[in-house]
């Protein structure tokens, strides 16, 4: 359950101080700083704590093209000082001053480490920059904030590193917090490496510091590249003409898939217990990408078989055949339970990528867009 440092009670007559004339002095907002804030994740999470109240400061990288696609919609420009709750500076996870510095200038209550070279498969082609911003990544922000405290006294900061099912690799389901690791990916060799820099941090400085592990959530938002998206994205093409093939790898890795928008609350309320801890954040239910196709493909009525083609290039040299979570602790514990079932997820991402297809369309035919015949 939510402690006291829940803010949404904070606005409340009984928080409010006066400061003499009866009038009452607003509390200080609680600010919350997020690495990774772009990301599917970063866009849930910066709705959710600005719902509560939060101000919300965002480390963006630089990029070539704009990439605040995600929280465009919640952006306002900061000259609006009064209106603009969600802040964006530039930093990265491999450049450490930069960590730091902003820890210094924001002086946030909690920090969520989401930033990381997400892509499983990508991590077997690029290991050493993924080692180096999803482990050491991890270490140069626990180390800032280490640094930040001892330099200001500011203890109170909660830490929250977005650990993933990956580290559980090929040990076989249910996969619980004492389930050993066995990472299949330099990606979840890098995710075990931040999740023991995080329990270490906690033990040694008695930093507030928790490791969320959590298995695969999608949205609408999800990047096009991870197989879900990439299935839902192409059959909203296919509906509408602009593709025929979807060329995908092994079809019978068996996923524990849930909704983001419910895993960001589980991030939040493991910051707000009595005492720092890891949880496992799950639907306790898998299934395989076939099952994810056939419900995708046959919800607009179409037949998946009719259009997938197995491409070897998809398939990973190390696979993770199944994962499926037993999230009984964070069930108990910060009484989480997720809102959105597979087939509703499935859906949900369907409807949105159907309607963007539509939108495509209307370009293409007007002749402003090349129709890509895979994404
Ligand atoms: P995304 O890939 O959507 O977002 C990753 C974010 O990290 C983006 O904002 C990206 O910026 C940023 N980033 C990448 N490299 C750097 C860097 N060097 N410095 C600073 N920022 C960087 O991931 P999700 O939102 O899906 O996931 C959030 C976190 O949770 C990640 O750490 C992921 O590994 C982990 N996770 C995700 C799960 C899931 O199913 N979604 C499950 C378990 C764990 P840019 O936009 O510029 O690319
Ligand atoms: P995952 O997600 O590796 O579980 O990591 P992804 O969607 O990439 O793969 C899921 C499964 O689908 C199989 N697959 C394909 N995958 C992709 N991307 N593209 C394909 O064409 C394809 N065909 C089949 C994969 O082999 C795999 O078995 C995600 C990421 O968000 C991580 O950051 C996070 O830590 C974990 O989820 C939990």
């Amino acid at each position: 359950m939510a402690s006291e440092n829940d803010t949404s009670r904070s606005g409340s007559a009984a928080a409010a101080t006066t400061n003499g004339e009866n009038s009452p002095t607003p509390p200080r907002r609680k600010i919350a700083l997020i690495t990774g804030i772009t990301g599917q994740d970063g866009s849930y999470l910066t709705e959710f704590l600005l719902g509560k109240g939060y101000d919300v400061h965002g480390l963006i990288r630089r990029s070539s093209n704009f990439n605040t696609q995600r929280i465009n919609h919640i952006y306002i420009d900061p000259h609006n000082s009064q209106k603009a709750r969600m802040k964006l500076h530039y930093a990265d996870l491999s450049d450490a001053s930069s960590l730091r510095r902003w820890l210094d200038t924001i002086l946030p209550d909690e920090v969520y480490n989401l930033a990381a070279q997400s892509h499983v498969a990508v991590s077997f082609e690029i290991p050493d920059y993924t080692a180096d911003v999803v482990a050491t990544g991890a270490l140069r922000l626990l180390e800032a904030v280490r640094s930040h405290i001892s330099a200001t006294g500011r203890s109170h900061i909660r830490y929250y590193q977005a650990g993933s099912s990956e580290m559980f690799g090929s040990t076989p389901p249910p996969q619980s917090e004492s389930t050993p690791f066995h990472p299949r990916s330099p990606y979840a060799a890098s995710k075990c490496a931040a999740h023991w820099y995080t329990v270490n941090y906690r033990e040694a400085y008695d930093l507030f510091a928790c490791n969320g592990i959590l298995f695969n959530h999608e949205s609408p938002r999800r990047g096009e590249n991870f197989v879900t998206r990439k299935i839902t994205r192409a059959v909203g093409r296919i509906k509408v003409g602009l593709q025929s093939k979807l060329f995908l790898g092994n079809l019978q890795a068996s996923r524990d898939w849930g909704f983001a928008g419910d895993y960001v609350e589980a991030m939040w309320l493991m910051l707000q217990q009595e005492k720092p801890d890891d949880y496992v954040v799950a639907t306790e239910e898998s299934h395989t990408v076939e099952e994810f196709l056939e419900v995708a493909f046959g919800y607009v009525g179409l037949k998946w078989r009719d259009h997938v083609v197995i491409d070897k290039r998809y398939f990973r040299p190390t696979e993770v055949d199944n994962l499926k979570g037993d999230s009984s602790k964070a069930r108990q514990e910060l009484g989480w339970k997720p809102k959105v079932g597979f087939e509703l997820l499935v859906k949900m991402m369907v409807d949105e990528d159907v309607e963007l297809a539509k939108r495509e369309k209307v370009l293409v035919d007007a002749g402003f867009m090349d129709a890509q015949q895979q994404l």
